[in-house]
């Protein structure tokens, strides 16, 4: 007999169940009687779209009945993670579909588990976005992010033999069960061909773009609701499509082949995620995929604008464009091409509505992040948009002429046109030249745009330079991930936090209970024992939930300095070999993260991990006072495994060089304590939870300039510290590579024959010693789960909710419907 139900269901669990069970049959084609665990997940994900697109629906009823201000965000990359959870969460459907799911023999965990998720980015700048998107949902904000469907996203990551090996991550081969494609909802993006330049009847001077070759952008949509309150946002990502001249050649020549092959050329555009986190690839494809993103997008802004019917002076009114990064900025000489070539304002009038339309983030300070292109490249794929760039350029250094009529060189340094043996187009300065506000993403990192890496453009435009220190939603990093320390929380102050994270302030009163404090350090343990069964499925070790959790995932980068904590790591494996009884605490390490495919010391500096990592396991004199582990393909799902499950976060990088940081956020929130340094959001953290809180260490980032202006010598540190020098010496040697005794030699050698760029010398002994210091609070226990407590409760300024509500009235001017 059939498991459809006949009566209509009168329990919201009974009617999520009929969903499920209609989509399994109706829109899966399966079995109701025996369905497999991947086809009830895909079932409860359409069942929840149903629900999505009804609220958001509404909600664009909504924002359009009200006509208000829209954000649009662009970004890039957006890394959502895994939705079922936090759909369920947002609403308010986690009890039901455990219900559901029960009922049919399935568990909500299990089904969960089922899903994977889309790498639609890098790391820190795509989580940033879709963190964001979850608080403007929360907030009602009438916003919209715009991006790229990839068809494959960031690469699924192996170890084999202790070395990162890249897989094609197809994440869409289970379906698209989150999304619509609007196949008849589709803009066609124009590259290449040549500007024609005419003058029309009434004597104006036109231009327009001949030969182009057309590419169409199909729009699909994921839902993004907001906390509970029936509000839900759109993401929209762009696929790219063969235009319709597919089908005419195919008709008119018989070239089949061919016509299929140009499709694949223009499908290209969308096909692949660049997995380079900090340092982009001048690569044609990327910059394409950029002005796809960036065409298709304000095609629609536009559409929608003309829509009103009002003049366009009114679009910053009512419009504002946000770019998460340069790497949308094309944006601006796109708008400007619209206002002037199709729309034929004045310049100056088009001029006064862009720049009054886009706002930029700055996520990164590395100078080979600044993102250039090629102008030979630029002229090439977009030879409209070069043409008005250089108008822009020619204009603005006219008013800079002016205003610093006795600094000559400053022209130079702030052309959007980077002119020497070759020319280069600097996204960054057309952004900041193109944008009325201009971001960094935390206080520290505000101030060194001013004060160095943007300093003359904060002399010619002081009002556009702010900081919004960045955020994360604690849905996700806390409700979610954590479940049983959030129902612990809410348990003690009710569940405003949620939306109102500054409410956790109210669990300081409980720091003193003792009933509280075993509590909160029995969900902790647990949590370890989970990831220790989990690194004891994936990796065949066995480590000790009692040991001290100490974790260090994030991208590999040299800055980030996974190198200075393996070395720490070496350092302590030998106090255990040479004195043993020297190290008390017992600690697990926990190292994960992607480098990207063709750096190759960060590639380097995973393998040497591994095979620190496979000397010390194996080693019968350490036991169980060290363990070192390196899980594969870190994303966000692994990380929300990891995160509740650790004592100690790693937040290590070179002073000056992390923009932000994220994942400190992550841990601070459930209860690690952070090792760091003064860098990024550490600072604003240790302000928050208190310096006795943390262990703050290392060079200043004004001493790590003084330092390398006086002249930095790496061997001088080698030379005086003989815990250091043994440590080196091994790795040179080849203790961690005996069958190949040179493998390391090189990570050695950039650090004391190549200037060791990142310092990790130089803060080699204030690590070990803080190191030390971490180790001898984890001895006691008691004080440490009160500094857990501690940075929990006082995290609350770190949420996203909070960083999005800045950005909503300092810079975009717009408020919740
Ligand atoms: O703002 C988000 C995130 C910061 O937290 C990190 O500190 C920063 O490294 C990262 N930046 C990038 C830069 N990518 N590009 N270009 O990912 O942004």
């Amino acid at each position: 007999k059939s498991r459809l139900p006949e009566a209509p269901a009168t329990r919201p669990a009974e009617s999520l169940k009929q969903d499920i069970l209609r989509h399994v049959l109706y829109s899966l084609g399966r079995d109701t009687e025996r369905p497999d665990r991947q086809t009830v997940f895909r079932a409860l994900a359409l069942s929840l779209r149903d629900r999505l697109v009804e609220k958001w629906i509404a909600s664009q009823r909504d924002i359009y009945s009200r006509s208000s201000k829209r954000v649009y965000y662009l970004s890039l990359e957006f890394l959502p993670g895994p939705f079922l959870r936090e759909n369920l969460i947002a609403l308010g459907l986690e009890n039901e579909a455990r219900e559901a799911l029960t009922d049919m023999g399935f568990g909500l965990d299990d089904v969960a588990d089922e899903e994977y998720e889309p790498g639609l980015g890098n790391g820190g700048l795509g989580r940033l976005a879709s963190c964001y998107l979850d608080s403007m949902a929360t907030l009602r904000l009438p916003a919209y992010g715009y991006g790229i469907h990839y068809a494959y996203g960031i690469f699924y990551q192996l170890i084999k033999e202790g070395r990162q090996v890249e897989r094609a991550d197809n994440w869409l081969r289970g379906g698209t069960h989150w999304e619509f494609e609007r196949s008849h909802y589709v803009h066609p993006v124009r590259f290449y061909g040549q500007v024609r330049e005419w003058v029309d009847e009434q004597g104006r001077l036109r231009h327009s773009l001949e030969n182009a070759t057309t590419v169409m952008a199909m729009a699909c949509d994921m839902f993004i609701p907001g906390h509970k309150n029936d509000y839900v946002l759109n993401m929209r990502l762009w696929a790219a499509k063969t235009s319709r001249e597919f089908e005419f050649s195919f008709f008119n020549t018989g070239d089949y082949i061919g016509a299929v092959e140009e499709k694949i050329r223009d499908e290209n555009i969308s096909m692949v995620l660049y997995p380079n986190d900090e340092a982009p690839e001048g690569k044609e494809l990327r910059l394409k995929q950029q002005f796809f993103l960036v065409s298709a997008t304000i095609q629609d802004i536009v559409r929608r604008f003309r829509k009103k019917g009002i003049a366009w002076d009114q679009l910053p009114r009512k419009n504002v464009i946000h770019l998460n990064e340069t790497h949308p900025a094309v944006a601006i000489p796109e708008l400007m091409r619209i206002l002037v070539d199709e729309e034929l304002l004045t310049w100056e009038e088009a001029w006064y509505i862009c720049v009054r339309t886009f706002a930029y983030t700055n996520h990164t300070v590395l100078p080979e992040a600044l993102e250039v292109w090629p102008e030979d490249l630029f002229r090439r794929l977009l030879p409209r948009h070069l043409q008005i760039i250089h108008e822009i350029n020619r204009r603005f250094l006219h008013d800079v002429r002016r205003q610093f009529p006795n600094d000559p060189n400053i022209l130079g340094r702030v052309s959007l046109v980077h002119e020497g043996e070759s020319r280069w187009v600097r996204m960054s300065h057309l952004a900041i030249v193109g944008s009325f506000s201009v971001n960094g993403v935390s206080a520290h990192h505000s101030e060194i745009l001013k004060e160095s890496v943007f300093h003359d453009f904060y002399k010619i435009f002081p009002e556009r330079f702010n900081n919004k220190t960045n955020g994360i939603t604690p849905r996700r990093w806390l409700r979610q991930c954590n479940p049983t320390l959030a129902w612990l929380i809410t348990e003690h102050i009710g569940p405003e936090w949620l939306t109102d994270l500054a409410q956790l302030k109210k669990l300081e009163p409980y720091v003193n209970s003792e009933g509280f404090h075993r509590a909160w350090m029995e969900v902790r343990l647990r949590n370890k024992h989970k990831l220790a069964e989990y690194i004891r499925d994936k990796n065949g070790i066995t480590v000790m939930p009692e040991s001290l959790f100490d974790v260090h995932v994030k991208r590999f980068h040299e800055y980030k300095r996974q190198l200075l904590n393996v070395l720490h790591v070496i350092a302590l494996y030998n106090r255990i070999r040479s004195s043993p009884g020297s190290v008390t605490v017992p600690r697990t390490y926990i190292f994960g993260g992607k480098a990207a495919p063709g750096y190759y010391m960060a590639k380097h500096i995973i393998r040497l991990i591994n095979s620190v990592a496979y000397t010390i396991n194996t080693d019968p004199r350490v036991g169980d006072l060290l363990k070192v582990v390196f899980l594969q393909n870190y994303c966000v799902t692994l990380a929300e495994r990891i995160i509740p499950a650790t004592d100690l976060s790693e937040q290590i990088s070179t002073a000056g060089m992390e923009a932000s940081g994220t994942g400190n956020m992550k841990f601070a929130l459930n209860g690690a304590i952070t090792i760091g340094t003064h860098d990024g959001a550490n600072i604003e953290i240790m302000e928050h939870v208190g310096n006795e809180n943390l262990f703050l260490f290392g060079l200043l980032s004004h001493e790590v300039n003084e330092m390398r202006s006086q002249g930095y010598n790496p061997r001088l540190f080698y030379e005086r510290d003989s815990e250091l020098r043994e440590v080196l010496d091994m790795i040179a040697g080849g203790f961690f590579s005996p069958s190949e005794p040179h493998l390391f030699r090189d990570v050695v050698e950039s650090l004391l024959n190549h200037g060791d760029r990142y310092m990790v010398l130089a803060d080699f002994r204030s690590y070990v010693y803080r190191q030390q210091d971490a180790a001898n609070a984890f001895m006691d226990q008691a004080a440490w789960a009160r500094m857990s407590m501690l940075n929990t409760s006082r995290m609350g300024f770190f949420s996203s909710d909070r960083a999005v509500d800045e950005y909503a009235k300092d810079i975009w001017g717009v408020s919740g419907v």
